[in-house]
């Protein structure tokens, strides 16, 4: 096992991953922006190396001042966190160069699934079900992309192979708007992506979010760890997630994860992994895939009893999984509200002081956060400053668990959306499980 590890993050996922690695025995380096100079993470580290300014692109991001600290500190791997670079193939590249162990999957991997054009290949190719569509890049001649969508059938949707998490899409609804929707998307994804490729979804009109989390070895053994449910999101930003999806045949779920399996081993897949999918009508479609652990992995904890970043870490360290699929066993439900430095309706950010922090607790209630009384919020980062996730032994009872947690909860000194959660938590439909990716925006734009 490492003796160092570095944590290449900030905020709940850096304390996150040190208390996997203390719980471990392995000794930590906290690297932080100056914003972060005081953060809670940075002194429980037993290290922490100033890399840079508040703006990312000067610390989080900045590759070389990462390395160095690795290379003062004498750390053996670096962990990524979620966001930042994470899924930067370039990154773990440099850090596998440099003799360091990245934690996460190789650097291919990486690369093959941030093109969404092979990513979708090499699931095709492993049997995982996927969107119908174009079946590669979209051709360059406009016959042939008027017959594609013909083929398809309208609505389709124009996705940008370097796109992904909702960036570089187009929906078309007629034959008349395609090909300058088409022309306008490689345009954007040339710009924004530095890869014009595009591809041709069918639209899927009323789906919702789940995936499948993975875990692989390097040793060829690969699990599912059941689903999530996210389709309760806003601007591609999601809100409220749970596991597992309310009202899905297990055994549909069995088969969707097993073709997650198979697909792991086949790619040589290694360390945690999300499947995302559109379900809809009962069946599955693969749209991407995430190479890193996310910020919903809690749920999934809760439900299996593994520890995501812990098995990470493993892997990562050459080690065998320690469970085959049948140790597997799902039990219970679990939900996870994201706890938002925002207005809670008009979603603008509300950075600042927080005089007053008390986090709820008792049965099933788990909190995820950096934050306490008398920590600054700093303006120059992602609103998101913790989670709190509830488990109970069925959905009613970790609504019923989360509603009083979210009621015991004070955050004082700047607006958060925990007001939007508690409207959620009372909403008939969400309620009754099962809403669609828009039920969100529908709802806030007064429609349901
Ligand atoms: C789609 C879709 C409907 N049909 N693809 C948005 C984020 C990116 N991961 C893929 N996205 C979508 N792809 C087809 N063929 C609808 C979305 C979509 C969405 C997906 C997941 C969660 C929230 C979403 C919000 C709007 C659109």
């Amino acid at each position: 096992m490492f003796e160092k590890i570095l944590i290449a993050n900030r905020g709940e996922i850096a304390l996150r991953v040190l208390r996997a690695c203390r719980e471990m025995g392995i000794r930590t380096v906290a690297v932080h922006s100056e914003a972060d100079a005081d953060a809670k993470y940075v002194k429980l580290a037993d290290e922490s190396v100033c890399i840079g300014p508040a703006a990312s692109a000067q610390s989080y991001l900045n590759v070389p001042r990462i390395i160095a600290a690795a290379e003062v500190t004498d750390a053996e791997a670096i962990h990524p966190g979620y966001g930042f670079l994470s899924e930067n193939a370039d990154f773990a590249e440099r850090v596998e160069s440099s003799g360091f162990v990245f934690i996460g999957p190789r650097p291919d991997t990486i690369r093959l699934m941030g093109d969404k054009v092979s990513a979708k290949q090499a699931m095709i190719e492993a049997g995982v079900p996927c969107v119908p569509g174009s079946g590669g890049a979209l051709s360059d001649d406009p016959k042939e992309i008027v017959k594609t969508a013909r083929a398809i059938g309208y609505p389709v949707i124009i996705k940008a192979a370097g796109g992904g998490g909702g960036r570089g899409m187009r929906v078309v609804h007629t034959e008349g708007a395609l090909l300058t929707a088409v022309t306008t998307t490689r345009t954007e994804a040339g710009a924004a992506f530095g890869n014009p490729t595009v591809y041709m979804e069918k639209f899927l009109e009323n789906p919702r979010h789940v995936e499948i989390q993975v875990l692989a070895d390097q040793h060829g053994n690969a699990v599912y760890l059941g689903e999530r449910d996210c389709s309760m999101q806003r601007r591609h930003q999601k809100v409220i997630e749970e596991a597992p999806a309310p009202g899905i045949d297990r055994k549909l779920i069995a088969k969707v994860g097993e073709s997650c399996v198979d697909a792991c081993k086949r790619i040589g897949y290694r360390g945690a992994g999300t499947f995302e999918f559109l379900y809809e009508n009962n069946e599955f479609y693969f749209i991407e895939m995430n190479t890193r652990v996310q910020v919903e992995h809690p749920v999934t904890e809760l439900i299996t009893g593994i520890d995501i970043v812990q098995e990470q870490i493993r892997v990562a360290a050459g080690e065998k999984l320690r469970f085959k699929q049948k140790d597997v066993v799902l039990r219970g439900h679990s939900m996870e509200c994201r706890i938002n430095a925002e207005d809670p309706f008009k979603f603008t950010p509300s950075p600042g002081k927080i005089n007053q922090w008390h986090t709820p607790g008792g049965p099933g209630i788990r909190v995820d956060s950096h934050v306490f009384s008398g920590y600054t919020v700093p303006p120059h980062y992602d609103s998101m400053i913790g989670k709190v996730i509830a488990y109970g032994d069925t959905r009613e009872q970790a609504i019923r668990r989360l509603r009083v947690a979210l009621s015991e909860m004070v955050v004082d000194g700047i607006k958060t959306n925990i007001p939007l959660h508690q409207d959620l938590l009372a909403d008939a439909n969400f309620v009754a499980g099962g809403t669609s990716i828009h039920y969100l925006e529908h709802k806030l734009a007064g429609k349901s």
